[in-house]
């Protein structure tokens, strides 16, 4: 039996929740067009074909805007690298810039194997452009990894080949490595990620980054699961924001929360969500280490 953990890292944006979330056959991490959606690394484990792929979602790395928070971000990304058995390094299919560079920078010493996934390629309507841009792929680049392969997250293209090759670089192992979990996170941690999916979703760019959530209460009975959580902002301002007319936008957020709950849970779900203005965002240093 093959079985490893296999991280999936890059910029933000590049498209790593969908492709983690497809890979696993379940919505666990967040996926928005905004960038810095994911703040936490989030594992999600796949049983197929006698092969036990963990793989790990990870922040995107950013070294430019919101210094403090990508901080944190990029603690919490670039910490996976370190356990890895496999490393993907997810880029846009239609070229590499500065911001990936810096990804490489930071995993070019490190001795597991490398994969360069070039997402997107759906995007590609002249298909004869790939391999002109495999083509031009810088030599000192191409050499840091093991393998490159193209791919679509939105429509799964390539996604067969990409687990197969995965599969030659994950260690033989006598037995299995991992309970049949669906993640080493809890279910909590799940909630509290829908609601913020939401946020980032729905609300205008700025609101979401100054925003956190905590579960409150989480109580698991045969048939229902009640679930009492708060947003936490930074802005007194962003409250009514959040709230929205007559309470439209919090019953929006909080439908879209609760259904994948409920998807992910197997059991119907009962959402109760507050939302408040936080002072402790004032020393924002120690607040985002402990509360991102
Ligand atoms: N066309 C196309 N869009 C994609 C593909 N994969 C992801 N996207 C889109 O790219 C955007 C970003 O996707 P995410 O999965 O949230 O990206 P991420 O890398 O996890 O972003 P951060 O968590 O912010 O670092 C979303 O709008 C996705 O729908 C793909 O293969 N093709
Ligand atoms: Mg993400």
């Amino acid at each position: 039996m093959h079985s490893g953990n296999i991280s999936i890292i890059g910029k933000p944006n590049v498209g790593k929740s969908t492709l983690f979330n497809l890979l696993i056959s379940r919505h666990l991490a967040g996926e928005t067009s905004k960038p810095q959606t994911t703040r936490h690394r989030i594992d999600g484990l796949l049983h197929e074909n006698e092969v036990e792929y963990m793989f790990v979602d990870t922040p995107g790395i950013n070294f430019n805007i919101r210094k403090d928070f990508n901080r944190i971000l990029n603690k919490n990304a670039l910490s996976a690298i370190y356990e890895s058995d496999v490393i993907l390094h997810l880029v846009n299919y239609n070229g590499m810039n500065e911001d990936d560079n810096k990804v490489i920078e930071n995993i070019k010493d490190i001795e597991s194997p490398k994969i360069l996934v070039l997402n997107k390629i759906d995007r590609d309507k002249n298909k004869n452009r790939l391999p002109k841009i495999l083509s031009k792929l810088p030599m000192d680049i191409v050499s840091i990894y093991d393998e490159i392969i193209p791919i679509s997250s939105k429509n799964s293209e390539n996604i067969i080949q990409l687990k197969n090759i995965i599969k030659k670089y994950l260690p033989e192992k006598d037995g299995n490595d991992f309970q049949e979990i669906i993640s080493t996170k809890p279910s909590e941690f799940f909630a509290a990620e829908y609601i913020r999916e939401a946020c980032i979703q729905f609300l205008s760019v700025e609101v979401p980054y100054g925003l956190h959530v905590e579960i409150n209460s989480f109580n698991e009975e045969e048939k229902l699961i009640s679930i009492s959580a708060t947003i936490y902002l930074k802005k007194n301002s962003h409250l009514s924001i959040v709230v929205g007319k007559n309470g439209s936008m919090l019953e929006k957020i909080g439908t879209h929360a609760r259904i994948n709950s409920e998807k992910l849970l197997n059991k119907k779900v009962y959402l109760k969500i507050f939302v408040k203005f936080d002072p402790r965002w004032k020393d924002s240093e120690s607040f985002l280490n402990t509360y991102i």
